[in-house]
């Protein structure tokens, strides 16, 4: 039985990637931080008890903040393939936290690098790294593997270190390690402060009539968002293949955030128009205009291409969110804020 050990179990594409690898037969640990509450909501579904002698998923507390325990715990666990995912990955908080960011995206990347080198001596350890489309940042789009870099936020620059130092490791020690750049992905899992959770989950509730407002940033900014699952197959097959190397996963189709909240509202019936409001919170001090991708290269090396228009993920998307208002049993009631973070006014967008 193969194992594997992913870092960021607990987040949208680490839940995905556990189900996938659960279904292909592996034996599945995962890396979760000590929490004063339950971050594990995501993996409800295939939790099974630890006295179940059968269970296939293992969870272990773990920080990638923290190196002697990531040094131990590849020790103990002896993974064949290594998917890290963990990260502060959202790219406004970065702004408010770029030290912490720096600090968990990009030298998070470097500790678990170093523990599996440490580890891996007499046998063959695959690693996956979740790079990022964010890394092109101001480069104009079309962007694809050989595309210059310009990263635009304290997020983008540490995964950018994190994409160097993982093909450093491949070419100074000769380990089997991939860059995943994988372009937006989105879901009924996807966290409740990015934009696309955002927008579905307020259309939802404005549609049952429990808010009638929607507070957003930049309506302009152009994203190529694509259907998570899928995207965590693509990972997989990086780690399938006979040679390491790095590969952009995309749907090669932009929209920009005003039309994927038309695609949302209309979906229920609703004019997005009458409900979307501006806030200046949600600007960036500075934005990434255009990341549209070309993933030509993982079509021809493995066949992988995006099935899921981003009309239909809006659906999906929207849908999930109707479903959870229904099975809460919901009434009309006080209204909720879509929120982000508190700390969201400190910085402001430079003139
Ligand atoms: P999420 O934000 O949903 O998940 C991030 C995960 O990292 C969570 O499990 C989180 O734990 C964990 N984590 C955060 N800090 C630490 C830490 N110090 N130690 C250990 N674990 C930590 O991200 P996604 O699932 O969307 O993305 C997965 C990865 O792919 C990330 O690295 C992201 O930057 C990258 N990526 C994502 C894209 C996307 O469109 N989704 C596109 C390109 C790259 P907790 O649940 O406790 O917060
Ligand atoms: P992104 O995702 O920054 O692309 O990073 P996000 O959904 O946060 O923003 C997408 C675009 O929408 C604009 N926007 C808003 N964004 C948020 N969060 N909230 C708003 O109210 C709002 N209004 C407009 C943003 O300015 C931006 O242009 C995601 C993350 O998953 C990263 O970890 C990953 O690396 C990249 O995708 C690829």
């Amino acid at each position: 039985m193969k194992r594997a050990l992913i870092t960021g179990i607990t987040g949208q594409d680490g839940s995905y990637l556990a189900d996938l690898l659960l279904d292909k037969g592996y034996e599945v640990h995962g890396i979760v931080r000590r929490s004063s509450t339950f971050n594990t909501r995501r993996l409800d579904h295939i939790y099974r008890d630890p006295h179940d002698a059968g269970r296939r998923l293992i969870l272990h507390y773990g920080d990638v903040r923290d190196a002697s325990r990531l040094v131990t715990l590849l020790g103990r666990i002896r993974p064949d393939e290594v998917y890290h995912l963990a990260a502060q990955s959202h790219v406004r908080v970065s702004f408010d936290e770029p030290e912490n960011t720096g600090d968990i995206t990009g030298m998070g990347t470097t500790r678990l690098l170093e523990a599996v080198l440490m580890t891996s001596r007499d046998r063959d350890i695959r690693y996956y790294q979740a790079s990022s489309s964010e890394i092109f940042g101001a480069a104009p789009p079309p962007q694809d593997e050989r595309t210059a870099f310009r990263p635009r936020s304290p997020y983008a620059a540490a995964k950018l270190y994190g994409y160097w130092m993982t093909r450093n490791y491949r070419e100074a020690y000769g380990l089997f390690a991939v860059n995943g750049i994988l372009f937006n992905h989105e879901s009924p899992r996807r966290g409740e402060t990015f934009v696309t959770r955002k927008i579905a989950r307020a259309a939802a509730r404005i549609k049952a009539g429990l808010e009638k407002h929607l507070y957003l940033g930049n309506l302009d900014a152009v994203r190529d968002w694509g259907y998570a699952p899928e995207y965590v197959e693509g990972m997989w097959r990086m780690l399938q293949l006979d040679r390491p190397d790095d590969y952009v996963l995309a749907t090669g189709v932009g929209t920009t955030v005003r039309d994927f909240a038309g695609h949302c509202f209309s979906h229920v019936g609703l004019d997005w128009r009458r409900h979307v409001r501006h806030d200046d919170a949600y600007l960036r001090p500075t934005e990434v205009d255009a990341l549209v991708g070309d993933a030509g290269k993982a079509r021809r090396a493995f066949g992988w291409t995006a099935r899921t228009p981003v009309r239909r993920l809006a659906q999906i998307m929207v849908d999930a969110e109707l479903a959870r208002l229904a099975a809460d049993g919901r009434e009309p009631g006080p209204p909720i804020p879509v929120t982000e973070p508190p700390d969201h006014h400190e910085r402001s967008r430079p003139p």
